[in-house]
């Protein structure tokens, strides 16, 4: 090979490695962290937080701010959030396992009160007031410190929002935990909000933005949210004519669709919600028994649907 020949085919690969780590924007392409290392990660972070942060909690029946929360750093021996574990009253604090991404998180989230209503499943809709920070950690002189930063806040929601397709997974796995209130209307109509579920989740990254954060949330970072579960709504999201609450077949609050994000589950769950095991749970099924018959013409013909032996006649 000539010298010359050698230096283009050497230039050209070094064009193209190069042209490899960036995109079209000029923007390196970092690769997503372990799953499992930066959940270790953060939850030392929450964890810390909730040992060396105590909350004080508004009670004003009737009033917007009621079970409104403000968290302040311990500095005369106030009782940590974290003293509030597994507590027998109220606040308790409580946690979760949520199994994704081949890992198993652990959620915290603390029980200001339950609700005297109904418990949403996590497909389905929620009226909710929340106020949102996030936590990081910022290192100056070898010394480590922990911040929260606030990001959103809505004391009035105006409709719903749905939480089978909430980006900030977390949500829809500790909403199902508490039950709405009552409502009434107050002076000048306005609506008056009363004996609601309300409590404080904190939520890993894995379960919210992760990596790609949001305009006002960097990446990788934990979310804290306090919030007032004021109303629900049921969906049918396969439009059978059964409310998706009704097709959680071991009603557990919970269903899940594999299909949805298959990269999520490096392996295929067990799915309790899938009469027939193809994978499609009950609540997103036409024929939750897969006899060939749809649910719909089943219930229309009086047959059992869940039954693939139960044929219409
Ligand atoms: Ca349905
Ligand atoms: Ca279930
Ligand atoms: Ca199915
Ligand atoms: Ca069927």
């Amino acid at each position: 090979m000539n010298k010359f020949k050698f230096y283009f085919i050497l230039s050209l690969t070094t064009v193209l490695l190069f042209s490899c780590s960036k995109n079209d924007n000029n923007i390196t392409i970092t690769p997503l962290r372990d799953y499992q290392e930066q959940f270790t990660a953060e939850n030392v972070m929450i964890e810390e937080y909730l040992k060396t942060n105590y909350i004080t909690i508004t009670q004003a029946p009737g009033d917007q701010t009621d079970q409104d929360v403000v968290f302040a750093k311990i500095t005369a021996g106030q009782p940590s959030i974290y003293s509030y574990l597994n507590s027998t009253t109220f606040p308790k604090l409580l946690t979760r396992p949520v199994q994704l991404h081949g890992i198993t998180y652990k959620m915290y989230y603390l029980v200001l009160r339950e609700g005297t209503g109904q418990s949403p499943t996590n497909v389905d809709n929620v009226l909710v007031s929340y106020k949102g920070q996030y936590l990081s950690e910022t290192t100056a002189s070898d010394l480590t410190t922990l911040t929260t930063t606030f990001f959103e806040e809505v004391k009035f929601p105006q409709s719903m929002f749905n939480l089978f397709t909430d980006i900030v997974r977390g949500r829809a796995e500790i909403l199902p935990k508490f039950k709405t209130g009552t409502s009434s209307e107050g002076v000048n109509g306005a609506v008056v909000h009363n004996n609601f579920g309300a409590g404080i989740m904190f939520i890993p990254s894995g379960l919210a933005y992760y990596n790609s954060g949001s305009s006002t949330i960097p990446g990788y970072a934990p979310l804290i949210f306090s919030f007032k579960l004021y109303a629900l709504q049921r969906l049918d999201h396969d439009g059978d004519g059964i409310l998706s609450v009704d097709e959680d077949i071991n009603g557990d609050g919970y269903m899940y669709t594999y299909l949805q994000y298959p990269s999520d589950y490096p392996v295929v769950p067990t799915n309790l919600d899938d009469t027939d095991g193809d994978l499609v749970p009950n609540f997103l099924d036409l024929d939750d028994d897969g006899d060939g018959y749809s649910t719909k013409v089943e219930i229309a013909a009086g047959s059992n649907y869940l039954d693939k032996n139960s044929i219409p006649k």
